[in-house]
């Protein structure tokens, strides 16, 4: 069976919060050999270059980080997700998280123009369901959750025309959310999955439910990273690290649950600081879990239908 292209896409992207670094991602997975690792499984591999933002002007803000530079991001990074769509499925080497701002928007209306549902999957430490209203930080990072299920409040961004129904987004994960995400989440129809959830129950258990879903309604999953939902003994290179957070085999485990699936379509890899890794070990980590994403295993099983 020919295995499907995949379209790499640089997102170096750092104005979604205060601290720098994640501008360097791009280049440390492909320093990791995610190309390589890619190609090692049958993919044809196209490395599409770096993103720009479109052009903008910085104002000073209140409260918001760096606004203006985040929206002008969104355009560019929307419009080059938007064109990766119908020639294989991209992967979005970030940047930190506010880039999915940009990606989750292009995938929606590629989702929209062949008329199929859009389901998005979070896998994170933190709801990223603020607004730049409620957020406290003023970091962007925190808010893409918000905008892609249309909340108000996101002025001066691109119209979300058609926002992802609550219930099709899942995030798991989860063990950091602010007050203000808790009460608003609370009302919705989002799937959220917090650590305790996975001690007590394991991590197949809700992935699988929302994997039958996505193949149920013939949808389009798009599936955002965050290095944080990894554990920070073995995920140090990400700035806002909470422990507790999920091992290796659960990493690994989710990513080959999805290959098996086959539903995957679209991948963002977010919020890695290589500024902050120790010898490459969080982008090599990353790399590796893309390939499992994409058919590495160590035995042949029989595949499984979700
Ligand atoms: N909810 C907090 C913390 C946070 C969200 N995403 C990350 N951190 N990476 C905030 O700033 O919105
Ligand atoms: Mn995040
Ligand atoms: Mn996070």
């Amino acid at each position: 069976m020919s295995q499907s292209p995949c379209i790499l896409i640089g997102c170096p992207m750092d104005s979604g919060k205060r601290r720098q670094g994640c501008l360097m991602g791009p280049d440390a997975y492909r320093t990791a050999g995610l190309v390589q690792a890619l190609r090692d499984l049958g993919h044809p591999v196209e490395d599409r270059g770096n993103v720009t933002p479109a052009p903008f002007t910085a104002r000073d803000h209140p409260k918001i980080v760096a606004l203006e530079e985040t929206i002008a991001w969104t355009t560019a990074l929307a419009e080059a997700s938007q064109m990766a769509m119908p020639d294989g499925v991209p992967i979005f080497m970030g940047g930190d998280h506010a880039l999915s701002l940009g990606t989750v928007l292009g995938v929606a209306r590629h989702a929209k123009s062949v008329d199929r549902p859009l389901f998005v999957l979070w896998l994170d430490a933190h709801t990223d369901f603020h607004t730049p209203q409620t957020t406290d930080s003023g970091n962007l990072h925190g808010t893409p959750l918000g905008y892609v299920t249309g909340r108000d409040g996101f002025d001066g961004f691109p119209v979300f025309d058609t926002p992802v129904p609550q219930e099709n987004i899942a995030i798991i994960g989860l063990r950091s959310v602010d007050a203000a995400e808790r009460a608003a989440l609370q009302d919705t129809d989002v799937t959220y999955v917090d650590m305790r959830e996975i001690d007590e129950s394991g991590i197949a258990k809700p992935l699988s439910a929302f994997l039958a879903k996505v193949a149920a309604a013939n949808g389009l999953l798009h599936v955002s990273l965050d290095v944080d939902f990894l554990d920070p003994s073995v995920a140090p290179a990400v700035g806002t690290t909470v422990p507790g957070g999920a091992t290796v085999r659960e990493g690994h485990l989710v990513m080959e649950m999805l290959h098996d699936s086959g539903l995957m379509t679209s991948l963002d890899l977010v919020e890695l600081n290589p500024f902050l890794d120790e010898r490459g070990r969080t982008a090599t980590l990353m790399v590796d879990l893309t390939a499992s994403a994409f058919g590495r295993r160590v035995f042949d099983r029989p595949t499984r239908a979700y």
